[in-house]
């Protein structure tokens, strides 16, 4: 899981200024290490569209082998067979979803160390920490909880895999997996990026150098 999570990218149509097809076909030739469908926010894709585009990026991380995350609707990913669901806090309570999904891969979005602890409580997978910095990317993201949260919840709870969350870009990669993450979880860094598959390729060599250094 810890070796999953290193490069976690999230996207969803809204996200993208081009094919979402593309941009993740880009991003996985780039490294990235597991994928979350996140479709979200003003123009997301509803119904038998968000169907259609889910069960087409799955495809793709099947034939490379990315797991693939589906961001709070526990139906879609039962129907498309995918390899987990990710809950936030205000969405279906983590319990109910483990005895939704079974051994499927479950991820909870935390903000503090008693978030984590119920999170482990409802046997989560892992657990995303953030926003660690501000985003741009989330229209009801909470206030960023900067490096100090990583830390302390690392220092509390040594082997919980934790993914980091929330603006982190190339410049602040590597503070965040010193600070105890196990990988960055990106959006914007990714989708943004002019040349995505370079992009992504730079993002994956600061985590895995600065994993190896921990
Ligand atoms: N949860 C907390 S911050 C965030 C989510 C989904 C958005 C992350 O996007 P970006 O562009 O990497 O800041
Ligand atoms: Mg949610």
């Amino acid at each position: 899981m810890k070796q999953m999570l290193s490069l976690y990218f999230v996207m969803g149509s809204v996200d993208c200024t081009k094919d979402p097809l593309a941009v993740l076909d880009e991003a996985i030739e780039g490294g990235i290490t597991m994928f979350q469908f996140r479709e979200k926010g003003k123009g997301a894709l509803k119904g038998v569209e968000k169907y259609r585009l889910a069960e087409k990026l799955l495809e793709r991380c099947r034939a490379r082998n990315i797991p693939f995350i589906v961001n709070d609707d526990v139906e879609l990913a039962i129907a498309l067979q995918a390899d987990g669901v990710h809950v936030g806090q205000e969405d279906e309570a983590a319990e109910r979803v483990r005895d939704r999904i079974g051994n499927k891969y479950l991820g909870v979005s935390v903000h503090n160390l008693t978030e984590v602890k119920k999170a482990l409580a409802a046997h989560a997978d892992y657990v995303g920490l953030g926003p660690i910095f501000p985003t741009v990317s989330k229209e009801d993201a909470k206030q960023a909880c900067g490096l100090t949260m990583i830390k302390h919840i690392r220092a509390h709870e040594k082997h919980v895999p934790l993914v980091a969350i929330g603006g982190i870009t190339q410049q602040t990669a590597k503070p965040v997996i010193e600070a105890g993450a196990d990988g960055i979880a990106v959006i914007s860094a990714i989708c943004r990026a002019e040349h995505i598959c370079e992009q992504t390729k730079r993002l994956y060599e600061i985590v895995m150098r600065t994993k190896q250094k921990g």
